[in-house]
């Protein structure tokens, strides 16, 4: 999965692909280098991030999606909001990829039901202005997949099929860097749940973390790709699903030597 936000905030790619001709470029980029979904996202996620309105939401990426899906791509709307899904699987998305697993729009659901949409139910636990507020955990692995699965039971009531479902640890999202590294260590305990997995750490602050500086300042973002490929091959040998990143070409290379070796006698 190849990450198209198409917002001037995100951590990683702000303000880079915002007109229908950069983000279907930079999206055609992506598919030659291996990517089968692209995700676009109009809201920034970032750590502290301000909410914006649907509306605006909307205007930024319906167009895209329009665009991306009458080339022939696969697409996933990453947003929280029915309203916003709604608009988006009318204009050819296939996939909702939902950073709060179904808990900041109750109307989501219901609309995934109704659609036959796939569903990426993400573990989250609040909105970015306050991400780390909530990163308290006894087991987080534990914890991770009781909260995943309290998710999938409220999508499986609001009529989703289990078919359509498919999980995310939310790397980051509420997490400091030792949980993120003990659910990646741990990921087969999500993969046992038998619904695909999807793992995004893509540029994430544990790598800048992990890879500061004598002086402690964190790795920047633009020197963080190396490290997310070494955690994505870690996540394909766990038995993930798919992957969520920006350097796609890396991914698609990594993944083709984990098959070779995992083919080989
Ligand atoms: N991370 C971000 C945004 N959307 N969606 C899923 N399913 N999983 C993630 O880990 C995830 C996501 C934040 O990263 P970005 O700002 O690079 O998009």
């Amino acid at each position: 999965m190849g990450v198209l936000n198409v917002t001037p905030d995100s951590f990683s790619d702000g303000g880079r692909y915002t007109s229908v001709d950069t983000a279907l470029a930079h999206a055609r980029r992506m598919r030659r280098d291996g990517a089968e979904i692209i995700d676009v996202g109009g809201e920034s996620t970032r750590p502290g991030a301000k909410r914006i309105d649907a509306a605006t939401e909307i205007a930024r990426t319906v167009d895209i999606v329009a665009a991306l899906t009458a080339d022939g791509m696969t697409v996933s709307i990453d947003t929280t909001r029915a309203s916003v899904a709604e608009v988006a699987i009318r204009r050819g998305a296939s996939i909702v990829n939902d950073v709060s697993g179904g808990l900041a729009d109750p109307e989501l659901a219901p609309l995934v039901a109704r659609t036959g949409a796939k569903f990426v139910l993400m573990h989250w636990r609040g909105h970015s202005a306050d991400m780390y507020a909530p990163a308290s955990y006894d087991d987080v692995v534990t914890e991770v997949r009781a909260e995943l699965l309290e998710r999938v039971d409220a999508a499986r009531k609001a009529g989703v099929a289990a078919e359509q479902i498919i999980l995310d640890p939310g790397i980051g999202f509420a997490k400091l860097p030792e949980h993120n590294w003990t659910l990646l260590k741990h990921l087969d305990a999500l993969v046992e749940l038998g619904y695909p997995i999807l793992y995004g750490s893509s540029l994430k602050s544990h790598l800048g973390q992990l890879l500061a500086g004598p002086d402690g300042e964190p790795r920047p973002v633009a020197e963080r790709a190396d490290a997310t490929l070494a955690t994505s091959l870690l996540a394909f040998s766990a038995g993930v699903w798919g992957v969520r990143v920006h350097d796609v070409r890396g991914t698609a290379d990594a993944r083709q030597v984990w098959e070779a070796t995992r083919r080989a006698r």
